[in-house]
Protein backbone atom coordinates (compact mmCIF):
# COMPACT_ATOMS: atom_id res chain seq x y z
CA UNK A 1 0.00 0.00 0.00
CA UNK A 2 0.93 3.83 -0.37
CA UNK A 3 3.03 4.57 2.29
CA UNK A 4 2.31 8.32 2.48
CA UNK A 5 0.19 10.95 0.53
CA UNK A 6 0.65 14.31 0.23
CA UNK A 7 -3.02 16.49 0.17
CA UNK A 8 -2.56 18.72 -2.38
CA UNK A 9 -6.12 20.66 -1.12
CA UNK A 10 -7.73 22.42 1.61
CA UNK A 11 -10.69 22.85 3.51
CA UNK A 12 -13.25 19.73 3.90
CA UNK A 13 -11.73 17.90 0.94
CA UNK A 14 -8.37 17.79 2.72
CA UNK A 15 -10.18 16.38 5.90
CA UNK A 16 -12.16 14.16 4.09
CA UNK A 17 -8.73 12.67 2.03
CA UNK A 18 -6.78 12.50 5.21
CA UNK A 19 -9.76 10.47 6.84
CA UNK A 20 -9.77 8.23 3.98
CA UNK A 21 -5.98 8.11 4.38
CA UNK A 22 -6.24 6.89 8.34
CA UNK A 23 -8.34 4.32 7.62
CA UNK A 24 -6.24 2.80 5.00
CA UNK A 25 -2.87 3.41 7.44
CA UNK A 26 -1.62 5.25 4.82
CA UNK A 27 0.66 8.63 6.73
CA UNK A 28 -0.65 12.47 5.27
CA UNK A 29 1.38 15.78 4.49
CA UNK A 30 -0.53 18.68 4.42
CA UNK A 31 0.42 21.49 2.00
CA UNK A 32 -1.32 25.00 3.10
CA UNK A 33 -0.47 28.54 2.62
CA UNK A 34 0.45 30.99 4.41
CA UNK A 35 -3.33 31.86 5.37
CA UNK A 36 -4.46 27.90 5.95
CA UNK A 37 -1.84 27.52 9.25
CA UNK A 38 -5.03 26.96 11.68
CA UNK A 39 -6.97 24.73 8.91
CA UNK A 40 -8.43 21.29 10.33
CA UNK A 41 -6.61 19.19 8.62
CA UNK A 42 -3.03 20.46 8.80
CA UNK A 43 -3.52 20.35 12.64
CA UNK A 44 -4.19 16.39 12.13
CA UNK A 45 -1.94 15.26 9.26
CA UNK A 46 1.52 13.66 10.28
CA UNK A 47 3.27 16.59 8.55
CA UNK A 48 2.67 19.89 7.09
CA UNK A 49 4.65 21.99 5.10
CA UNK A 50 3.40 25.61 4.38
CA UNK A 51 3.78 26.27 0.39
CA UNK A 52 3.17 29.92 -0.44
CA UNK A 53 1.35 33.06 0.55
CA UNK A 54 -2.40 32.97 0.86
CA UNK A 55 -3.53 33.82 -3.07
CA UNK A 56 -3.76 30.18 -4.60
CA UNK A 57 -1.76 30.71 -8.16
CA UNK A 58 1.56 31.16 -5.24
CA UNK A 59 0.24 28.31 -3.33
CA UNK A 60 -2.26 25.84 -4.18
CA UNK A 61 -1.49 26.49 -7.61
CA UNK A 62 2.05 26.53 -7.84
CA UNK A 63 3.42 22.86 -8.83
CA UNK A 64 6.81 23.45 -8.39
CA UNK A 65 5.91 24.38 -4.64
CA UNK A 66 3.83 21.58 -4.18
CA UNK A 67 6.27 18.59 -6.03
CA UNK A 68 9.48 20.07 -3.50
CA UNK A 69 7.01 19.49 -0.83
CA UNK A 70 6.08 15.66 -1.83
CA UNK A 71 10.25 15.41 -2.17
CA UNK A 72 11.46 16.45 1.00
CA UNK A 73 8.68 14.94 2.92
CA UNK A 74 9.40 11.42 1.14
CA UNK A 75 5.45 11.12 -0.59
CA UNK A 76 5.00 8.94 -2.59
CA UNK A 77 1.66 9.97 -4.18
CA UNK A 78 -0.47 13.33 -4.61
CA UNK A 79 -3.95 13.76 -3.98
CA UNK A 80 -5.14 16.95 -6.09
CA UNK A 81 -8.65 16.92 -4.56
CA UNK A 82 -11.43 18.86 -6.21
CA UNK A 83 -10.93 22.78 -8.24
CA UNK A 84 -7.41 23.85 -7.93
CA UNK A 85 -4.54 21.87 -9.82
CA UNK A 86 -7.01 18.48 -9.61
CA UNK A 87 -8.08 18.25 -13.80
CA UNK A 88 -4.54 20.15 -15.05
CA UNK A 89 -2.95 17.65 -16.86
CA UNK A 90 0.17 19.29 -16.81
CA UNK A 91 0.40 18.93 -13.46
CA UNK A 92 -0.25 15.19 -13.58
CA UNK A 93 2.17 14.76 -15.84
CA UNK A 94 5.03 16.58 -13.83
CA UNK A 95 3.46 14.65 -10.67
CA UNK A 96 4.29 11.89 -12.59
CA UNK A 97 8.01 12.76 -13.87
CA UNK A 98 8.85 13.59 -11.03
CA UNK A 99 8.37 10.02 -9.40
CA UNK A 100 5.22 10.16 -7.72
CA UNK A 101 1.91 8.77 -8.09
CA UNK A 102 -1.15 11.03 -9.07
CA UNK A 103 -4.47 10.10 -7.44
CA UNK A 104 -6.16 10.27 -10.54
CA UNK A 105 -6.56 9.24 -14.30
CA UNK A 106 -3.52 9.43 -16.44
CA UNK A 107 -2.73 12.66 -17.55
CA UNK A 108 -3.68 12.51 -21.49
CA UNK A 109 -6.95 11.15 -20.32
CA UNK A 110 -7.12 14.30 -18.38
CA UNK A 111 -5.95 15.93 -21.95
CA UNK A 112 -8.40 14.16 -23.88
CA UNK A 113 -11.48 14.75 -21.48
CA UNK A 114 -10.34 18.58 -20.67
CA UNK A 115 -11.12 19.24 -24.60
CA UNK A 116 -14.80 18.77 -24.84
CA UNK A 117 -14.60 17.96 -28.55
CA UNK A 118 -12.21 15.17 -28.06
CA UNK A 119 -14.09 14.28 -25.20
CA UNK A 120 -17.75 14.30 -27.10
CA UNK A 121 -15.85 12.08 -29.95
CA UNK A 122 -14.56 9.69 -26.92
CA UNK A 123 -17.82 9.01 -25.82
CA UNK A 124 -19.73 8.91 -29.26
CA UNK A 125 -17.19 6.09 -30.03
CA UNK A 126 -18.05 4.46 -27.00
CA UNK A 127 -21.86 4.10 -27.65
CA UNK A 128 -22.22 6.93 -25.05
CA UNK A 129 -25.45 8.85 -26.19
CA UNK A 130 -24.66 13.02 -26.71
CA UNK A 131 -26.39 15.94 -27.45
CA UNK A 132 -26.91 16.46 -31.67
CA UNK A 133 -24.60 18.57 -33.19
CA UNK A 134 -21.45 19.45 -35.18
CA UNK A 135 -19.11 15.98 -34.26
CA UNK A 136 -16.57 17.98 -34.27
CA UNK A 137 -14.77 21.45 -34.50
CA UNK A 138 -16.77 24.20 -36.44
CA UNK A 139 -14.48 25.87 -39.17
CA UNK A 140 -14.77 29.17 -40.72
CA UNK A 141 -17.04 28.66 -43.66
CA UNK A 142 -19.87 30.16 -43.11
CA UNK A 143 -22.41 28.57 -44.97
CA UNK A 144 -21.09 25.55 -43.49
CA UNK A 145 -22.44 26.83 -39.88
CA UNK A 146 -25.41 28.23 -41.54
CA UNK A 147 -26.12 24.42 -42.75
CA UNK A 148 -25.65 23.05 -39.60
CA UNK A 149 -27.60 25.56 -37.55
CA UNK A 150 -30.72 24.76 -39.95
CA UNK A 151 -29.94 21.05 -39.77
CA UNK A 152 -29.79 20.90 -36.03
CA UNK A 153 -32.61 23.36 -35.22
CA UNK A 154 -32.65 26.48 -33.27
CA UNK A 155 -31.96 27.13 -30.51
CA UNK A 156 -28.33 26.27 -30.50
CA UNK A 157 -25.40 27.03 -28.60
CA UNK A 158 -21.63 27.19 -29.31
CA UNK A 159 -19.15 25.98 -26.71
CA UNK A 160 -15.56 26.42 -26.47
CA UNK A 161 -13.61 23.28 -26.27
CA UNK A 162 -11.49 24.22 -23.88
CA UNK A 163 -14.41 25.67 -21.89
CA UNK A 164 -16.79 23.53 -19.89
CA UNK A 165 -18.64 23.99 -15.91
CA UNK A 166 -20.46 26.86 -17.77
CA UNK A 167 -17.35 29.03 -19.14
CA UNK A 168 -17.23 29.71 -22.74
CA UNK A 169 -20.79 29.53 -24.23
CA UNK A 170 -23.49 31.14 -26.27
CA UNK A 171 -26.74 30.63 -26.60
CA UNK A 172 -28.17 31.10 -30.13
CA UNK A 173 -32.24 31.64 -30.87
CA UNK A 174 -31.86 32.58 -34.77
CA UNK A 175 -30.35 32.02 -37.98
CA UNK A 176 -29.24 36.26 -37.56
CA UNK A 177 -27.10 36.46 -34.93
CA UNK A 178 -25.50 32.49 -35.52
CA UNK A 179 -22.34 33.87 -37.22
CA UNK A 180 -21.49 36.77 -34.74
CA UNK A 181 -22.04 34.28 -31.84
CA UNK A 182 -19.64 31.60 -33.42
CA UNK A 183 -16.84 34.67 -33.92
CA UNK A 184 -17.77 36.08 -30.18
CA UNK A 185 -17.60 32.79 -28.38
CA UNK A 186 -14.11 31.56 -30.89
CA UNK A 187 -12.79 35.37 -29.35
CA UNK A 188 -13.41 34.77 -25.68
CA UNK A 189 -12.12 31.25 -25.82
CA UNK A 190 -8.75 32.05 -27.51
CA UNK A 191 -8.52 34.71 -24.82
CA UNK A 192 -9.65 32.79 -21.90
CA UNK A 193 -8.29 29.25 -22.69
CA UNK A 194 -6.04 29.55 -25.08
CA UNK A 195 -7.82 27.74 -27.62
CA UNK A 196 -10.38 29.15 -30.10
CA UNK A 197 -11.91 25.89 -30.92
CA UNK A 198 -15.77 25.86 -30.80
CA UNK A 199 -17.82 23.55 -31.58
CA UNK A 200 -22.54 23.49 -32.00
CA UNK A 201 -24.79 21.95 -30.15
CA UNK A 202 -28.53 21.66 -29.89
CA UNK A 203 -29.75 24.03 -26.74
CA UNK A 204 -31.60 22.08 -24.52
CA UNK A 205 -34.06 24.77 -23.03
CA UNK A 206 -35.36 22.78 -19.76
CA UNK A 207 -32.71 19.70 -18.78
CA UNK A 208 -32.04 18.44 -15.49
CA UNK A 209 -28.32 17.70 -14.73
CA UNK A 210 -27.84 14.27 -13.61
CA UNK A 211 -24.51 12.87 -13.72
CA UNK A 212 -23.51 9.00 -12.72
CA UNK A 213 -20.11 8.26 -11.00
CA UNK A 214 -17.53 5.46 -11.81
CA UNK A 215 -14.53 3.56 -10.77
CA UNK A 216 -11.92 1.82 -12.86
CA UNK A 217 -9.30 -0.08 -12.02
CA UNK A 218 -5.23 -0.30 -13.84
CA UNK A 219 -6.50 -3.93 -14.89
CA UNK A 220 -9.46 -2.68 -17.51
CA UNK A 221 -12.18 -3.14 -14.99
CA UNK A 222 -15.00 -0.60 -14.66
CA UNK A 223 -18.10 -0.26 -12.60
CA UNK A 224 -20.81 2.34 -12.12
CA UNK A 225 -22.12 3.69 -8.79
CA UNK A 226 -25.55 4.93 -10.51
CA UNK A 227 -26.12 8.48 -11.00
CA UNK A 228 -26.89 11.77 -8.80
CA UNK A 229 -29.25 14.88 -9.70
CA UNK A 230 -27.75 18.10 -9.71
CA UNK A 231 -30.01 20.44 -10.98
CA UNK A 232 -30.37 22.70 -8.01
CA UNK A 233 -28.09 25.30 -9.07
CA UNK A 234 -27.21 29.15 -9.08
CA UNK A 235 -24.78 29.99 -11.27
CA UNK A 236 -23.24 27.12 -12.34
CA UNK A 237 -22.60 26.97 -8.96
CA UNK A 238 -24.63 23.57 -7.18
CA UNK A 239 -26.72 24.42 -4.11
CA UNK A 240 -28.30 20.44 -3.80
CA UNK A 241 -27.48 17.38 -4.88
CA UNK A 242 -28.67 14.28 -4.35
CA UNK A 243 -29.17 10.17 -4.91
CA UNK A 244 -30.44 8.50 -6.81
CA UNK A 245 -31.93 11.08 -9.44
CA UNK A 246 -35.97 11.07 -8.74
CA UNK A 247 -37.82 9.63 -11.52
CA UNK A 248 -35.09 7.83 -12.70
CA UNK A 249 -36.01 3.62 -13.51
CA UNK A 250 -33.45 0.96 -12.68
CA UNK A 251 -33.77 0.25 -16.47
CA UNK A 252 -32.49 3.75 -17.73
CA UNK A 253 -29.75 3.60 -14.43
CA UNK A 254 -28.57 0.36 -15.73
CA UNK A 255 -28.85 1.36 -19.53
CA UNK A 256 -26.71 4.74 -19.37
CA UNK A 257 -24.65 3.07 -16.76
CA UNK A 258 -23.39 0.48 -18.56
CA UNK A 259 -22.35 2.80 -21.87
CA UNK A 260 -20.59 4.72 -18.85
CA UNK A 261 -18.76 2.09 -17.74
CA UNK A 262 -17.95 0.91 -21.39
CA UNK A 263 -16.56 4.31 -22.19
CA UNK A 264 -14.03 3.86 -19.18
CA UNK A 265 -12.67 0.76 -20.76
CA UNK A 266 -12.19 1.93 -24.01
CA UNK A 267 -10.25 5.12 -23.17
CA UNK A 268 -8.56 3.15 -20.21
CA UNK A 269 -10.01 5.39 -17.77
CA UNK A 270 -8.68 4.80 -14.09
CA UNK A 271 -9.82 5.90 -10.70
CA UNK A 272 -13.07 7.61 -10.20
CA UNK A 273 -14.80 9.77 -12.38
CA UNK A 274 -17.83 11.31 -13.41
CA UNK A 275 -20.08 11.45 -16.66
CA UNK A 276 -22.02 14.86 -16.81
CA UNK A 277 -25.56 14.31 -18.68
CA UNK A 278 -28.16 16.75 -19.52
CA UNK A 279 -31.47 14.62 -18.80
CA UNK A 280 -34.59 16.16 -21.16
CA UNK A 281 -38.04 13.92 -22.19
CA UNK A 282 -36.60 10.70 -20.69
CA UNK A 283 -33.32 10.97 -22.98
CA UNK A 284 -29.92 11.46 -21.57
CA UNK A 285 -27.26 13.83 -23.30
CA UNK A 286 -23.22 13.27 -22.57
CA UNK A 287 -22.05 17.00 -22.41
CA UNK A 288 -18.72 16.42 -20.51
CA UNK A 289 -16.71 14.03 -18.24
CA UNK A 290 -14.41 15.10 -14.46
CA UNK A 291 -11.92 13.24 -13.99
CA UNK A 292 -11.36 14.21 -10.27
CA UNK A 293 -13.47 13.08 -7.00
CA UNK A 294 -16.80 15.95 -7.11
CA UNK A 295 -18.07 17.96 -4.31
CA UNK A 296 -21.24 15.74 -4.19
CA UNK A 297 -19.57 12.31 -3.60
CA UNK A 298 -20.73 11.49 -0.43
CA UNK A 299 -24.49 11.05 -1.79
CA UNK A 300 -23.29 8.37 -3.48
CA UNK A 301 -21.80 7.13 -0.99
CA UNK A 302 -24.89 6.90 1.22
CA UNK A 303 -27.11 5.11 -1.21
CA UNK A 304 -24.24 2.93 -2.25
CA UNK A 305 -22.42 2.42 1.15
CA UNK A 306 -18.99 2.38 -0.70
CA UNK A 307 -16.01 4.77 0.48
CA UNK A 308 -15.53 6.10 -3.23
CA UNK A 309 -12.01 8.40 -1.81
CA UNK A 310 -11.06 5.14 -0.19
CA UNK A 311 -11.74 2.89 -3.50
CA UNK A 312 -9.81 5.89 -5.16
CA UNK A 313 -6.65 5.52 -3.35
CA UNK A 314 -6.42 1.85 -3.93
CA UNK A 315 -7.21 2.07 -7.28
CA UNK A 316 -4.28 4.80 -7.70
CA UNK A 317 -1.94 1.93 -6.06
CA UNK A 318 -2.88 -0.40 -8.48
CA UNK A 319 -5.28 -2.26 -6.78
CA UNK A 320 -7.96 -4.27 -8.86
CA UNK A 321 -11.52 -3.17 -8.16
CA UNK A 322 -12.99 -5.04 -5.25
CA UNK A 323 -16.42 -4.98 -6.22
CA UNK A 324 -18.24 -6.30 -9.27
CA UNK A 325 -21.36 -4.25 -11.13
CA UNK A 326 -24.01 -6.70 -9.40
CA UNK A 327 -22.16 -6.05 -5.79
CA UNK A 328 -23.62 -2.39 -6.61
CA UNK A 329 -26.67 -1.94 -5.18
CA UNK A 330 -28.55 1.42 -4.02
CA UNK A 331 -30.34 1.80 -0.34
CA UNK A 332 -32.44 4.70 0.57
CA UNK A 333 -32.03 8.74 -1.17
CA UNK A 334 -29.19 10.66 0.37
CA UNK A 335 -29.21 14.83 -0.16
CA UNK A 336 -26.69 17.18 0.10
CA UNK A 337 -26.73 20.90 1.06
CA UNK A 338 -23.52 22.82 0.82
CA UNK A 339 -22.47 24.93 3.36
CA UNK A 340 -21.00 28.62 2.23
CA UNK A 341 -20.06 31.21 3.91
CA UNK A 342 -21.83 34.09 2.28
CA UNK A 343 -24.70 36.70 2.78
CA UNK A 344 -28.18 35.11 2.57
CA UNK A 345 -29.36 38.02 0.18
CA UNK A 346 -26.58 39.14 -1.98
CA UNK A 347 -24.52 35.88 -2.18
CA UNK A 348 -21.62 38.21 -1.06
CA UNK A 349 -18.65 35.79 0.44
CA UNK A 350 -18.90 36.68 4.31
CA UNK A 351 -15.27 35.41 5.59
CA UNK A 352 -14.39 36.29 9.12
CA UNK A 353 -14.48 34.36 12.44
CA UNK A 354 -16.42 31.09 13.72
CA UNK A 355 -17.71 32.55 16.77
CA UNK A 356 -20.03 29.65 17.47
CA UNK A 357 -20.66 26.22 16.16
CA UNK A 358 -22.78 23.48 16.62
CA UNK A 359 -22.94 20.81 13.94
CA UNK A 360 -26.31 18.56 13.40
CA UNK A 361 -26.23 15.08 14.54
CA UNK A 362 -28.69 11.71 14.93
CA UNK A 363 -29.73 8.79 12.54
CA UNK A 364 -28.76 9.44 8.71
CA UNK A 365 -26.85 13.05 9.25
CA UNK A 366 -23.27 13.18 7.78
CA UNK A 367 -21.40 16.62 8.23
CA UNK A 368 -18.30 17.24 6.26
CA UNK A 369 -16.44 20.56 7.51
CA UNK A 370 -13.16 21.56 8.60
CA UNK A 371 -14.65 24.51 10.66
CA UNK A 372 -14.81 24.56 14.31
CA UNK A 373 -15.84 27.55 17.14
CA UNK A 374 -12.81 30.32 16.63
CA UNK A 375 -12.01 29.59 13.34
CA UNK A 376 -11.24 32.28 10.67
CA UNK A 377 -12.62 31.82 7.46
CA UNK A 378 -10.10 33.24 4.78
CA UNK A 379 -11.09 35.84 2.16
CA UNK A 380 -9.20 34.31 -0.39
CA UNK A 381 -10.44 31.08 -1.30
CA UNK A 382 -14.62 29.54 -2.24
CA UNK A 383 -16.87 30.36 0.37
CA UNK A 384 -17.91 26.71 0.93
CA UNK A 385 -17.08 25.52 4.39
CA UNK A 386 -19.22 22.46 4.25
CA UNK A 387 -21.82 19.94 3.15
CA UNK A 388 -24.54 18.65 5.42
CA UNK A 389 -25.86 14.86 4.16
CA UNK A 390 -28.84 13.16 4.98
CA UNK A 391 -30.00 9.70 4.33
CA UNK A 392 -33.20 7.82 4.59
CA UNK A 393 -35.37 4.96 3.71
CA UNK A 394 -36.67 7.05 0.87
CA UNK A 395 -36.46 10.76 -0.45
CA UNK A 396 -38.92 12.34 2.18
CA UNK A 397 -37.30 10.29 4.79
CA UNK A 398 -33.85 12.05 3.89
CA UNK A 399 -36.04 15.73 3.18
CA UNK A 400 -37.03 15.27 7.05
CA UNK A 401 -33.64 14.39 8.28
CA UNK A 402 -32.30 17.72 5.96
CA UNK A 403 -35.20 19.89 7.48
CA UNK A 404 -34.09 18.51 10.87
CA UNK A 405 -30.27 18.77 10.65
CA UNK A 406 -30.33 22.24 9.19
CA UNK A 407 -32.37 23.79 12.02
CA UNK A 408 -29.95 22.12 14.52
CA UNK A 409 -27.12 24.14 12.67
CA UNK A 410 -25.53 26.89 14.62
CA UNK A 411 -22.49 28.78 12.94
CA UNK A 412 -22.29 31.92 14.21
CA UNK A 413 -20.01 34.85 13.23
CA UNK A 414 -20.06 34.77 9.69
CA UNK A 415 -23.47 34.79 7.17
CA UNK A 416 -24.25 31.39 5.29
CA UNK A 417 -26.87 30.40 3.38
CA UNK A 418 -28.51 27.69 5.69
CA UNK A 419 -31.65 29.72 5.40
CA UNK A 420 -31.35 29.42 1.79
CA UNK A 421 -31.23 25.94 2.44
CA UNK A 422 -34.44 25.72 4.58
CA UNK A 423 -36.07 27.63 2.20
CA UNK A 424 -35.09 25.03 -0.81
CA UNK A 425 -35.96 22.22 1.53
CA UNK A 426 -39.40 23.57 2.28
CA UNK A 427 -40.06 24.07 -1.80
CA UNK A 428 -43.00 22.30 -3.25
CA UNK A 429 -41.18 21.74 -6.24
CA UNK A 430 -37.82 20.69 -4.59
CA UNK A 431 -40.07 18.23 -2.56
CA UNK A 432 -41.74 16.96 -5.77
CA UNK A 433 -38.33 16.43 -7.28
CA UNK A 434 -37.27 16.12 -11.02
CA UNK A 435 -37.09 20.53 -11.13
CA UNK A 436 -34.55 21.37 -14.18
CA UNK A 437 -31.56 23.37 -13.96
CA UNK A 438 -33.13 26.90 -14.59
CA UNK A 439 -35.47 26.49 -11.32
CA UNK A 440 -33.72 27.81 -8.46
CA UNK A 441 -32.59 30.67 -10.43
CA UNK A 442 -36.26 31.44 -11.39
CA UNK A 443 -37.23 31.05 -7.81
CA UNK A 444 -34.16 33.18 -6.38
CA UNK A 445 -35.56 36.03 -9.06
CA UNK A 446 -39.25 35.79 -8.08
CA UNK A 447 -38.36 35.61 -4.29
CA UNK A 448 -35.87 38.57 -4.59
CA UNK A 449 -33.88 37.05 -2.16
CA UNK A 450 -35.15 35.12 0.73
CA UNK A 451 -35.43 35.61 4.54
CA UNK A 452 -33.03 33.54 7.00
C1 LIG B 1 -25.94 22.91 -22.29
C2 LIG B 1 -27.20 23.40 -21.91
C3 LIG B 1 -28.25 23.22 -22.78
N1 LIG B 1 -28.04 22.61 -23.98
N2 LIG B 1 -25.78 22.31 -23.47
C4 LIG B 1 -23.54 24.63 -18.55
C5 LIG B 1 -22.33 24.10 -17.89
C6 LIG B 1 -21.71 23.16 -18.82
N3 LIG B 1 -21.28 22.01 -18.09
C7 LIG B 1 -22.75 22.82 -19.82
N4 LIG B 1 -23.85 23.70 -19.56
C8 LIG B 1 -24.97 23.62 -20.29
N5 LIG B 1 -24.87 23.02 -21.49
C9 LIG B 1 -26.83 22.16 -24.30
N6 LIG B 1 -26.64 21.56 -25.46
C10 LIG B 1 -27.33 24.02 -20.65
C11 LIG B 1 -26.21 24.13 -19.84
C12 LIG B 1 -26.43 24.76 -18.55
C13 LIG B 1 -26.28 24.02 -17.37
C14 LIG B 1 -25.91 22.68 -17.37
C15 LIG B 1 -25.77 21.98 -16.19
C16 LIG B 1 -26.00 22.62 -14.99
C17 LIG B 1 -26.37 23.93 -14.96
C18 LIG B 1 -26.51 24.65 -16.13
C19 LIG B 1 -26.90 25.99 -16.09
C20 LIG B 1 -27.02 26.70 -17.26
C21 LIG B 1 -26.79 26.08 -18.49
Amino acid sequence: MLEKILIANRGEIALRILRACRELGIKTVAVHSEADRELKHVLLADESVCIGPAQSRDSYLHIPAIISAAEVTDAVAIHPGYGFLSENADFAERVENSGFIFIGPKPETIRLMGDKVSAIAAMQEAGVPCVPGSDGPLDDNKSRSLALGREIGYPVIIKAAGGGGGRGMRVVHSEATLLNAISLTRAEAAAAFGNDMVYMEKYLEHPRHIEFQVLADQQGNAIHLGERDCSMQRRHQKVVEEAPAPGITQAQREEIGERCVQACRNIGYRGAGTFEFLFENGCFYFIEMNTRIQVEHPVTEMVTGIDIVKEQILLAAGEKLRFRQEDIGLRGHAIECRINAEHAETFIPSPGQIREFHAPGGPGIRMETHIYRGYRVPSYYDSMIGKLIAHGENRPAAISRMCGALRETVIAGIDTNIGLQRQILLDAAFQAGGADIHYLEKKLGLWGGIEA
